[in-house]
């Protein structure tokens, strides 16, 4: 065997932590052929699949608790609610500029989210007026700032894909595709460098994996050990163009492994499949400072943005995946379970839509930004 080859062999044994030659065995990656992944698509399939995580989810529901899973209930219908509000004033131009919706895929950022410590961080791509109120924005402040508003959570400067809190370690709301999943991975590498035991989570959609900044970012996120969860919202189109017409291999989990990343395909209609994911990760994160990418599958129902005429698919594919709504699913599921009856889930719309009213008044009231204003808070 030539020198260099048994040098490389040593180096991976002697330093298991060093950031070199960590291999899949190590750090528990999907180890699935392409035949035994189950990335399910088609909603038949995964409802089957759901009926049957039914039962494993009994225990997750007694250990997580009543009074979290009705916040995480209140935090979709809430999501929901707020999106649809966006959408009725959006149109009557209230509000300006781009505006993505989020309205189908509440599971995923309630799910994964409500699992986080306060203090762990979260970056995310534009589709984020509901992952910021997740957060703890107050929903007043994420609308006011739909508005342009001083009482905005960044003053009206930021606008529908800017919503950003550095108190509540919510680190945006970006535009540019995958440029946060770079930010990300240097945010995880600074809590690891600065010794706390922080997580960060960082969202993208699958569109953001054809982008160079993805594959450099998971590379020196296994390389360096960073705390770190990717988690990639496949709602499979990016703008108007289908995953399948763009992404050579469709398993966006699978892409991991070339990397040594443990990772995960995920029914993202279902809140508590996303949750019991998502602490698995944080446990990854937080005890062994490991990355995980999560493929988190899901659908939007509303235009990609709203000034998408929605020529690229048919309504029918839409109702299908309506059939499997995250709020009707984790209602039901709830239900079943002798969590909430039928009037806790009544008190927690009212409550919703009354949040949602609040936030309208406070957003219509706030002032527009003063002409001084363009001047602060500005870096370069
Ligand atoms: C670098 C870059 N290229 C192109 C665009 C234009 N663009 C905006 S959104 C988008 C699609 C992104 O889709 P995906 O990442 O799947 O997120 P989704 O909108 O589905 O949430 C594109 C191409 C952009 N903003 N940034
Ligand atoms: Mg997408």
């Amino acid at each position: 065997m030539p020198k260099t080859q048994t040098r490389q062999k040593t180096s991976i044994k002697a330093d298991k932590n060093s950031g070199n030659g960590t291999y899949a065995a190590e750090t528990k990656t999907s180890g699935k052929t392409d035949e035994q992944l189950s990335d399910t698509v088609d909603p038949k399939q995964a409802q089957a699949e759901y009926e049957k995580r039914k039962k494993t989810q009994r225990a997750l529901i007694k250990e997580t608790g009543k009074e979290k899973l009705v916040k995480m209930l209140y935090q979709m219908v809430l999501g929901r609610r707020f999106e649809e509000k966006c959408a009725e004033v959006y149109r009557i131009g209230k509000i300006g500029g781009f505006c993505h919706l989020y309205i189908g895929q509440e599971a995923v950022g309630v799910g994964a989210m409500t699992a986080l410590r306060e203090d762990d961080l979260v970056i995310t791509a534009y589709r984020n007026h509901v992952q910021a109120m997740v957060k703890g924005i107050p929903p007043e402040e994420v609308l006011a700032e739909l508005y342009g508003k001083m009482g905005g959570c960044v003053k009206g400067k930021g606008g529908s894909m800017h919503m950003f809190d550095a108190e509540r370690a919510f680190y945006g709301g970006h535009g540019i595709v995958g440029g946060q999943i770079g930010v990300g991975t240097g945010m995880a590498f600074a809590t690891k460098y600065q010794g706390t035991d922080k997580v960060t989570l960082c969202f993208f959609g699958e569109a953001a994996v054809n982008q160079g900044m993805f594959h450099e970012s998971l590379n020196m996120a296994q390389l360096w050990k960073l705390p770190i969860i990717y988690i990639c919202e496949n709602n499979q189109y990016g703008m108007g163009t289908s995953q399948t017409r763009a992404m050579s291999i469709s398993s966006v989990a699978k892409k991991a492994d070339a990397y040594g990343i443990a990772n995960e395909f995920v029914d993202g209609m279902d809140v508590l499949a996303v949750r019991e994911a998502t602490l698995k990760a944080i446990d990854r994160a937080r005890k062994e400072s490991l990355p995980t990418l999560l493929e988190i599958r899901c659908y939007r129902y509303m235009g990609h943005s709203m000034s998408d005429p929605g020529k690229y698919r048919m309504s029918d594919e839409i109702k299908k995946y309506q059939e499997r709504d995250p709020i009707v699913l984790f209602r039901e599921s709830l239900t079943e379970a002798k969590i909430i009856s039928d009037k806790d889930y009544e008190e927690v719309e009212a409550r919703a839509k009354e949040a949602v009213e609040k936030a309208l008044k406070f957003a219509e009231e706030s002032s527009l930004p003063d002409e001084k204003e363009l001047f602060t808070d500005v870096y370069a």
